[in-house]
């Protein structure tokens, strides 16, 4: 029994996905990236699909689970699961439209034409706050749409927004964030489910590890209450005497987002020597 998997065959997230599997120490050769292989130490199948594909592929069970956008998800509306964010391929879905033109609310769109390859999540959204535009469907080059007098705005993927600059564009609602995540078939056999659970449990571990930093500092005996309970690290942290002082040494893990804070209000409670090491994986 093999799950199998299906990931961008070429793109943006191909090579993040299968870094992430290799990350969960699965051995995936991709030398000529062919439509599917095997997993050479798990019991897993690769497909390489397009991404638009990956929803249809998953629902009907031709894929078991799949790695793509939350934007393609959410566009695409078949029946299927999201199970984890991965936390890479981080973009945004935004309207965007001639930088000159004068822009107060979304009432600027009202009677107006926007090209888009997301129009679901467009139309939704437009619903939603009740505007009544026209929406263009086009496959690609969004960004040249305004120029070439097809559509008034746009609605499409920004990253670093450089492509909107480039174009003439400014970017002036941002209607969904999406990332990289993992979806599921509805219906997995008991079997195919455990050797997901398997799966998961490794990318937890290898997203916890990235997102934690481990941290060690010399502190003076005075402040260990103040600084345990700032870094009270997955349970407790280690604290080791310093021979011969009244100095401790301490060992903790500190989440990456929090870290520069931590970081501070730990030097104010006389923390030296402060050493941080990356997380290969972390469970917890
Ligand atoms: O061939 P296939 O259909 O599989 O691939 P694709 O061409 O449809 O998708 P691809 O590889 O371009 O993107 C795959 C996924 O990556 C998208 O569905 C998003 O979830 C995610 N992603 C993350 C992005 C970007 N960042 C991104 N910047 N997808 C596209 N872009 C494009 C965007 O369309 C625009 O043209 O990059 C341009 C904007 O970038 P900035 O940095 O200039 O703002
Ligand atoms: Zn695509």
């Amino acid at each position: 029994m093999k799950l199998k998997v299906a990931i961008q065959k070429s793109g943006r997230l191909s090579e993040k996905s299968l870094e992430l599997l290799k990350e969960c120490g699965i051995k995936v050769s991709n030398g000529d990236r062919t439509l599917k292989t095997e997993a050479k130490n798990f019991p897993m199948e690769i497909l390489f699909l397009r991404d638009d594909d990956i929803p249809q592929y998953v629902e009907q069970g031709v894929a078991d689970i799949g790695i793509l956008g939350e934007n393609e998800v959410m566009e695409k509306e078949k029946d299927v699961i999201t199970i984890e964010r991965l936390g890479f391929g981080n973009c945004r879905l935004s309207l965007a439209i001639p930088k000159d033109d004068v822009y107060s609310d979304l009432s600027y769109f009202q009677g107006k034409k926007v090209a888009t390859s997301y129009p679901k999540i467009l139309r939704k959204f437009f619903l939603e706050k009740n505007i009544d535009a026209g929406i263009e469907e086009i496959g690609g080059s969004v960004e040249i749409a305004t120029s070439i007098g097809l559509a008034d705005g746009i609605f499409d993927i920004v990253s670093t927004g450089s492509t909107l600059l480039m174009n003439g564009l400014k970017e002036i609602e941002t209607v969904l964030k999406s990332e990289a995540v993992l979806i599921s078939n509805k219906n997995l056999s008991p079997e195919k489910s455990e050797i997901l659970d398997k799966l998961l449990f490794r990318i937890k571990a290898y997203k916890n590890g990235i997102s934690n930093k481990y941290i060690v500092l010399n502190a003076p005996n005075e402040s260990l209450d103040k600084i345990c309970a700032l870094i009270p690290g997955m349970r407790f942290p280690t604290i080791l005497p310093l021979s011969g002082s009244d100095w401790s040494s301490v060992h903790s893990v500190v989440e990456e987002d929090d870290f520069w804070n931590v970081i501070d209000a730990l030097k104010s409670y006389g923390a030296e020597g402060i050493l941080v090491m990356p997380i290969e994986k972390m469970i917890v």
